[in-house]
């Protein structure tokens, strides 16, 4: 199968080169790399032996007198109670381009309209993604549910760069979670960490859009993303069948992991989640309306004129699979696994803290200047803070132990915000097209200049052959004037002289 003609424009929209930059923890870990080696090419290897976590190796099998009754088989009842009276918080981010039907899916979902569209706009709204909080109860049971959607996603005229601001928001979570659990307060810590997210695709049989394909890439590194193809009403059977072979066979061959976290964590849990690896993309239809079927009974469906179709009519949409996979069966699973997710970024977070301050304290400014493309960025750290700098051991940062902490306090929120910025690949190629831009402006000044400067020296030639010419005429001028005064002279004294033309006094000789 070839799915290289499935990518729209593949050569085209979003710029190829992009496709592979990284951006958050993954710059930030290509950073830390970069100035290990760039610092010390040998300390690669040095911090990988550092593994703190304990493991099950550390504990020693312990059998229970037979009869005696422990109540350790009660742990998930408590577990479920806590659960109960706490309830689960899940942040589920609903991308997709506009249109494609993230604001219905939602509302289907939960078998009611939880958002609408005019509300869309006026909720906590940034860079196009909008945000909604909700506490659902049914059965005693609480979900404290925030949605996240991309209103007008891929609306731009150029949308080469569009995925960028969502997958920032996505690394953003998880900075953010980490430097509110650094503060000394952390009641009012809030998670808005995304548990998992539904990319929603058009129907489309043809080709497979490029922003769709770049934005669930970077987002497959990041959250567990579950790729929906919407509106399936309008396929028949054969279509769907052979859109989700296409759709499946582009995203494998692209490098797009479903539910890669839930994968990394269902290993270590000893689970498999088959399914959701055989059986994306979910092709579903969705419908926040409800309508009266054959039986009289109200229920989510959609209207035709030859008909209706129940959303969860298996036939025709998986619909009830999807909602059993995120809902019924895995919500808790999808959570978890995002914790395991966000450990890795934490470490990465932190190591690169410390290794940031080990830069700073052997800072050399004359080094820096030397090395223009240098990743450091200096910062004016109080002297006696650069003197604990240098203190620290690198080479074991947890021989440091609380140390370290002076680390996170100079290389804090605003400084790692700032240089995730300089290294995303937005600014970068904001600030190449603001250099091309200045080059071509240079350029365009240089030649209005030389032109000038030619124009100049053309009219300063004829201004000098003007010059020389008039000379010559002051000069002969002022030797008639000369002539005058002494035929004015010689006519006192009585003397001979010529009223005829200057021509006639040229070469006249007077007796002094
Ligand atoms: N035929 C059909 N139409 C659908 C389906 N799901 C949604 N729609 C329609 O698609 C249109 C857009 O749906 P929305 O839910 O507003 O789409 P959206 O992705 O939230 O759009 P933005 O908020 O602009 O980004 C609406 O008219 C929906 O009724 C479906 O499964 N089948
Ligand atoms: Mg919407």
């Amino acid at each position: 199968m070839n799915t290289q003609s499935f990518v729209e424009n593949d050569d085209t929209d979003c710029p190829q080169n992009f496709q592979d930059y990284l951006t958050g923890f993954f710059e930030m870990r290509k950073l830390r790399l970069l100035n290990a080696e760039l610092n010390n090419p040998t300390s690669n290897q040095k911090q990988n032996k550092t593994k703190l976590l304990p493991t099950k190796k550390d504990y020693v099998y312990q059998k229970i007198m037979p009869g005696y009754h422990v109540g350790i088989d009660n742990i998930p009842k408590q577990l479920e109670r806590i659960t109960r009276n706490k309830g689960t918080n899940f942040n589920l981010l609903v991308a997709g381009q506009s249109g494609t039907g993230k604001t219905t899916l939602v509302n289907t979902l939960f078998g009611q309209t939880i958002i609408n569209n005019q509300e869309n706009e006026s909720l906590t709204s940034c860079c196009g993604i909008s945000k909604k909080k909700m506490i659902i109860e049914a059965d005693d049971t609480q979900l404290n549910l925030t949605i996240i959607e991309t209103p007008s996603y891929g609306n731009k005229t150029n949308n080469s760069m569009s995925w960028i601001p969502l997958v920032n928001y996505v690394d953003e979570q998880i900075r953010s979670y980490i430097f509110q659990e650094e503060q000394p307060y952390r009641e009012h810590l809030q998670d808005n960490r995304i548990h998992c997210c539904l990319y929603l695709l058009e129907p489309n049989l043809r080709k497979l859009n490029k922003l769709d394909l770049i934005t669930m890439k970077e987002l497959s590194k990041r959250v567990n993303l579950i790729p929906v193809i919407n509106k399936v009403d309008i396929l028949n059977p054969n279509m769907l069948k052979d859109l989700k072979i296409q759709v499946k066979y582009t995203l494998d061959n692209r490098g797009v992991s479903i539910c890669q976290f839930l994968t990394e964590f269902n290993n270590e849990n000893g689970v498999e989640f088959d399914d959701i690896r055989t059986q994306y993309p979910f092709g579903v239809i969705s419908s926040d309306k409800q309508i009266l079927n054959n039986s009289g009974k109200l229920v989510l469906g959609r209207k035709y004129k030859w008909g209706i179709i129940e959303v969860d009519n298996s036939e025709f949409s998986d619909f009830l699979k999807l909602k059993q996979f995120l809902i019924n069966d895995y919500m808790v699973d999808l959570v978890k696994s995002t914790e395991s997710y966000y450990e890795s970024c934490r470490s990465e977070l932190l190591q690169t803290r410390i290794l940031k301050a080990r830069d700073y304290s052997n800072y050399n400014a004359e080094e820096y200047d030397k090395q223009a493309s240098s990743p450091l960025t200096p910062i004016s750290i109080p002297p006696d803070s650069l003197e604990e700098l240098k203190e620290l051991d690198y080479d074991d940062i947890e021989n440091n132990k609380l140390k370290n902490y002076k680390c996170y306090e100079i290389f804090n929120k605003k400084l790692m915000d700032k240089i995730y910025i300089d290294w995303s690949p937005e600014f970068m190629e904001r600030q190449f097209l603001f250099k091309k831009k200045f080059n071509e402006i240079i350029n365009l000044e240089e030649k209005k200049f030389f032109k000038w400067a030619q124009a100049l020296k053309k009219k300063q030639t004829v201004l000098n052959k003007e010059i020389t010419t008039m000379a010559k005429q002051v000069e002969f001028l002022e030797g008639e004037c000369r002539n005058l005064e002494r035929m004015v002279l010689v006519d006192k004294k009585g003397g001979f002289y010529s009223n005829n033309s200057s021509t006639t006094l040229v070469g006249f000789h007077f007796k002094r």
